[in-house]
């Protein structure tokens, strides 16, 4: 694989609006974030990944965007931006913006105009179509619940297509004027010195058109746009020519959210000239997700399914190019409430899946909170949510008969607003977030839980995840953990995540996903220990004894 300037970095996920608030409105901001640039450059992050910030009405927290060249008050200035570009350079760091195209906000002015004038240009932004005896042109369900389709204001014979809020009107990338505005913006931001993007639900450009009714899936009368999405064909068309435009000219490093990506698709998106840079492995991310909705849905994963699915992709993947690697999101509950059972979440379960994922092959990104263990929130009602996913996973569980509070406990184990809750810098009044009131209420574990509190602490997570990134980043083991070929071992063995790296040098990554401990022949004739998220390892007789929730990286001979 061509070597590329990222292939050895760490990348870091801000959600702003809960990072840190500088001015005490509740709401996080720009100047919270620079004043923590040195926080995140001693854990040894390089690239962070803004989730959006520019002027939005919040409809879905900004992945509305109202106007793609200016940045909101809520979070401050373009002159705060900049300043945020200029420090991260200064620290050898790069911003990703997140590149939200798929739809704009409805109170863009492109479809303020749509609105003014359906039949004009800008009505040819969006997918416009006529409404008779409220018929829509198709079955497809919104993301956020409901029809796809939504009267135009002002204009009730007239509809709007929009696959997530109905304040997010779909972009119609096949008109050539949208992709020119889209390409005009991404390289006004990347002539301001952004290292990239990160790139929005960016499977859902291109639609199976003309518009048509999928079998309903469920008593909605609805159908998932998923089965749209696996017939439409040509997203390659639009993205190679984003690329070509934009991203490849200026060596930009993107990554795509790419949930639908087809097998024979995956050399196009992110192998040596794709699309992308790379773009996130989501195999675990949606195990267990059942069409009903999160009410039917696994909430957790046993460490055989998360095993499986870390596997396959990494298979999946291969040498095509290089996938990044997640644990959480601002979309997903925290990973470690959802990877590890509640009964056997500790320091030693949180590391062990730090490390599982870290040494994987691939760029690890690290959401805001996780570096410290921050776990899924408590919701006493329904009235403490905010995310527009969870009230509507919520409707549909109380649909499907389940009570409120049966609905509530269901749903929220999947909330996003588990990673949305208040960044934990230390134990005072709503974690140091802010000295105000935050915009949403703070986890009660945070006087346990919270930066200061590990930051000098050798044995904490915040400690292990720097002892993660110093040994993937040392000069005499990144090459291998960077380019290492990943070789499961012991694959048959229950509740044991074991893998080689294989590259200039040969280490072993051992994980007892379990409280029992097991002992393990080890495959070599010498086995040096590099890191261990316990203060002790039996190695006897080449034999090594791991421990409840033991995880260690050796190098072998
Ligand atoms: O997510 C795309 C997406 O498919 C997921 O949002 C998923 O469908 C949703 O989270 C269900 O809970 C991106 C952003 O990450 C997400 O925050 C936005 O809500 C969405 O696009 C629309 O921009
Ligand atoms: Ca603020």
């Amino acid at each position: 694989m061509k070597k590329q300037w990222w292939h050895d970095k760490v990348a870091y996920q801000i959600y702003p609006k809960s990072f840190y608030d500088s001015n005490g409105d509740g709401i996080g901001d720009l100047p919270g974030i620079i004043s923590k640039l040195d926080y995140l450059k001693d854990l040894g992050v390089d690239i962070i990944w803004l989730s959006p910030i520019y002027k939005s009405p919040l409809a879905d927290e900004g992945y509305d965007i109202a106007d793609y060249y200016s940045i909101d008050p809520r979070f401050g200035t373009m002159e705060d931006m900049e300043r945020l570009i200029q420090e991260t350079k200064k620290r050898g760091m790069y911003i990703l913006m997140d590149l939200v195209v798929n739809h704009c906000s409805d109170e863009h002015e492109w479809f303020q105009k749509a609105i003014q004038d359906p039949d004009g240009e800008y009505g040819n932004f969006f997918y416009i179509e006529d409404r008779k005896n409220d018929r829509t042109p198709c079955n497809w369900r919104s993301y956020f619940g409901g029809p796809v389709w939504e009267p135009l204001p002002g204009h009730p014979d007239k509809q709007y297509l929009h696959v997530f809020h109905k304040k997010q009107p779909d972009l119609n990338w096949e008109n050539p004027k949208v992709r020119q505005e889209v390409y005009k913006n991404i390289n006004w931001w990347l002539d301001k010195g952004l290292g990239g993007f990160r790139i929005d639900a960016i499977i859902n450009i291109k639609k199976k058109l003309p518009f048509c009714n999928y079998p309903a899936d469920r008593e909605d009368g609805l159908s998932s746009i998923d089965h749209m999405l696996a017939e439409a064909k040509g997203v390659g068309e639009f993205l190679g020519e984003m690329a070509k435009e934009t991203f490849h000219p200026h060596n930009a490093f993107t990554v795509g959210e790419v949930f639908n990506e087809k097998k024979e698709e995956i050399a196009d998106f992110i192998g040596e000239g794709g699309y992308f840079s790379t773009m996130f492995d989501f195999a675990e991310t949606v195990y267990g997700k059942s069409e009903k909705g999160w009410y039917d849905s696994k909430p957790y994963l046993t460490p055989e399914e998360y095993k499986s699915c870390i596997f396959s992709a990494q298979e999946k993947i291969g040498d095509i190019g290089m996938i990044s690697n997640i644990i959480e999101n601002h979309d997903e509950p925290r990973g470690v409430s959802h990877y590890i059972l509640p009964e056997d979440l500790c320091d030693a379960s949180k590391k062990l899946l730090a490390g599982v994922y870290f040494m994987l092959r691939g760029l690890p990104f690290i959401y805001q909170g996780q570096e410290i263990g921050m776990e899924n929130t408590v919701f006493r009602s329904i009235q403490d949510v905010d995310d527009v996913s969870t009230l509507d996973e919520y409707r549909v569980a109380l649909a499907a008969g389940l009570s409120e509070e049966e609905a509530l406990k269901r749903v929220s184990v999947f909330s996003r607003d588990n990673a949305r809750t208040p960044m934990q810098w230390n134990g005072s009044d709503h974690a140091g977030f802010t000295n105000g009131t935050p915009w949403l209420k703070e986890n009660p574990n945070y006087r346990r839980i919270n930066v200061e509190a590990q930051e000098n602490d050798e044995g904490s997570v915040l400690s292990f995840y720097k002892a993660l990134i110093a040994l993937r980043k040392s000069e005499k083991y990144k090459d291998t953990a960077v380019y290492g070929k990943l070789v499961p071992f012991l694959e048959e063995e229950k509740n044991l995540i074991g893998f080689f790296r294989e590259g200039e040098r040969r280490l072993l990554v051992l994980a007892n996903f379990q409280k029992e401990p097991r002992e393990i022949a080890v495959p070599a004739e010498s086995a040096e220990i590099l890191l261990n998220n316990l203060d002790h390892v039996k190695i006897e007789n080449g034999i090594i004894g791991l421990d409840a929730y033991q995880f260690i990286v050796g190098e072998v001979r």
